[in-house]
């Protein structure tokens, strides 16, 4: 087992890894940014290094800096965590010939499922559903049109490169072909530097259904259920829940264990997480993550697994140790994305938090840094706690959800703690009838109706 392991993040998930550290008996190493100082990540950590000023291009992705900080401190792993370094192919690469262990996949999974191209192709070949489409990247528009015209309108251009939605523009028609793979091409180039795209069947109103796997070195490799996380904006998901409630227990069953057995066969290791979409009893893999995510919280809620325990034990190397049939479902949890964001506009609200109190009770769980008198810094992500509620059905979750949001006060900074409440009073959202395009439909009705008042 490790002795001490860098984590190379902050806010809530450097936390959130630093606690599974200290329970498996592994000191911890933070690093952080000037801006970072006073962190909670820094103050819990055994050590901490500052590496850096406060863009992140200069601290949390400065590669040298990071690899200095494992190197003085004499850490035998690195955690990446989530966003910042915890995708680089060429930073898992790196952190291994430095001498220490990167707890993530090997630097060519990483490389497979970066390029949306190659990873649709390498699950393809393993008998995953994928959405009708090119096969491999669309050289030109001559080949876009032929593509359309077998698959039939709307289609949907995609960058190779993507993710988060960046250079994905929809063609509705063959009229509006032309200018959607321009479009495409040119904010790929922008975004990426990269100007490859490959083209799908666009779907309309589909639910973002996601699995969550675990590898080991050894080929095992098992599911812990999915997570629908349809509820979300401009790409950035806002509530989660497990399980979805659009889901019965035979899809449930198929799309977990056909997700395990594509991991297995490729030789994954670490957590991953395929992506879905999933309309009309169907489901079509769309991306897979090779990182922790930000919503494993509520797979730990219904599993009773701590998956970042998981994720370190199996990065040195020792085997799964359990099956399939091992892993247990029970209850229902529900995620709330707490961001330092103004309800309604979304406009980032760094500053002095001046009071907070965080629920509590049966059932309930804040991962979150934040504490009264800490000061968001302005260059980082606005999450600053995930409110994770569960219960034993997913009536129970609802109720409790709505009691702990009442009960929760961080004052000093808009936050999104008033548009949960009124989200999960939704009947739609009650009755788990809700599509990727949900949230945007509300937000613009009930802009529409405060408009109609003025
Ligand atoms: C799609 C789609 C509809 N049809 N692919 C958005 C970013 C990337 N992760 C994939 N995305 C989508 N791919 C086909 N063929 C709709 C989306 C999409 C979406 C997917 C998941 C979660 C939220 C979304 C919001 C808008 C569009």
């Amino acid at each position: 087992m490790f002795e001490k392991v860098l984590i190379a993040n902050r806010g809530e998930i450097a936390l959130r890894i630093h606690r599974a550290c200290k329970e498996m008996g592994i000191s911890t190493v933070a690093v952080h940014s000037t801006a970072d100082a006073d962190a909670m990540h820094v103050r819990l950590a055994d050590e901490s290094v500052c590496i850096g000023p406060p863009p992140a291009k200069d601290s949390y992705l400065n590669i040298p800096a990071i690899l200095e900080a494992a190197a003085i401190t004499g850490a035998d792993a690195i955690h990446p965590g989530i966003g910042f370094m915890s995708e680089n192919q060429r930073f898992a690469e790196l952190v291994q010939e430095h001498g220490f262990t990167f707890i993530g996949p090997s630097p060519e999974h990483i490389r497979i499922m970066g390029d949306k191209v190659t990873a649709k192709a390498t699950v393809m070949e393993q008998g995953l559903p994928t959405v009708p489409g090119s096969t491999g990247a669309v050289k030109s528009l001559d080949e876009a049109y032929q593509i359309a015209k077998k698959t039939g309108y709307p289609v949907l251009i995609k960058a190779a490169a993507g993710g988060g939605g960046k250079g994905m523009k929809v063609a509705q028609n063959e009229d509006g072909l032309e200018e959607a793979w321009s479009l495409a091409r040119g904010e790929a180039k922008a975004a990426f530097g990269n100007d490859e795209v490959y083209m799908e069947k666009y779907l309309g109103n589909p639910r973002h259904i996601e699995i969550q796997l675990l590898g080991d070195h050894h080929g095992n490799c098992v599911h812990f259920g999915e997570r629908d996380c349809s509820i979300q904006r401009r790409h950035q998901k806002v509530v989660e829940e497990a399980p979805s409630p659009a889901l019965n227990a035979k899809e449930r069953e198929f799309i977990g264990n056909l997700a395990a057995k594509t991991a297995g066969a490729i030789a994954y290791r670490g957590v991953g997480t395929m992506e879905f979409l999933y309309e009309d009893g169907e489901f079509y893999f769309i991306e897979m993550n090779t990182r922790l995510q930000v919503e494993h919280t509520i797979t730990e809620m219904i599993t009773g697994v701590d998956l970042v325990r998981e994720q370190i034990r199996v990065a040195t190397g020792v085997p799964l140790g359990y099956t399939q049939e091992d892993i247990e479902f029970n209850g229902h949890s529900i995620q709330c994305r707490i961001n330092a964001e103004n309800p309604d506009t979304f406009i980032p609200s760094p500053g002095k938090i001046t009071n907070y109190h965080a629920p509590g009770g049966l059932g309930v769980r804040v991962d979150s840094a934040i504490y009264e008198g800490y000061k968001i810094p302005p260059n980082y992500d606005s999450l600053i706690a995930k409110l994770v509620v569960s219960g034993k059905n997913r009536n129970e979750c609802i109720l409790r959800l709505k009691r702990t949001l009442g009960e929760f006060v961080i004052g000093g900074v808009d936050t999104l703690l008033p548009l949960h409440s009124r989200i999960i009073a939704q009947p739609d959202f009650i009755n788990g009838d809700y599509s990727i395009h949900w949230l945007e439909k509300y937000l613009a009705a009930e802009d529409a109706k405060k408009n109609a008042k003025k």
